[in-house]
């Protein structure tokens, strides 16, 4: 979550009093930014990893209309510790301001 980071760090750097007249505008930002930012379920077989990344064979994902294929998706915080390659999957994912995929939440099936 940087962007909770760099929002708790402006919070800071600003006055208390400002700081008041700022958080309706920034938690109506946060809940329509919240409504771009779909989480989308997958199922798949990881086949590669590395630092912060796992590459996985996924099945359809109808929400997406997209077919199965094999792409490497982001990993956002501690999401993917413990998950090792061969292992089936069920993910949840969104795409982030760059317009990258990020795995949220992916678990051992
Ligand atoms: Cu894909």
């Amino acid at each position: 979550m940087k962007q909770l980071t760099l929002a708790f760090a402006l919070l800071a750097s600003i006055g208390l009093a400002q700081a008041a007249s700022h958080e309706h505008d920034m938690n109506h930002d946060m809940a329509a930014h919240s409504e771009h930012m779909t989480m989308h379920q997958g199922m798949g077989v990881v086949k590669a990893a590395k630092a912060g990344k796992l590459q996985i064979a996924h099945e359809p994902i109808p929400s997406l209309d997209w077919p199965s294929m094999t792409m490497w998706f982001d990993l956002n915080g501690h999401a993917g510790h413990g998950i090792q390659i061969g292992d089936r999957v069920h993910f949840e994912m969104m795409q982030n301001e760059k317009k990258k995929w990020v795995i949220e939440k992916i678990e051992k099936q």
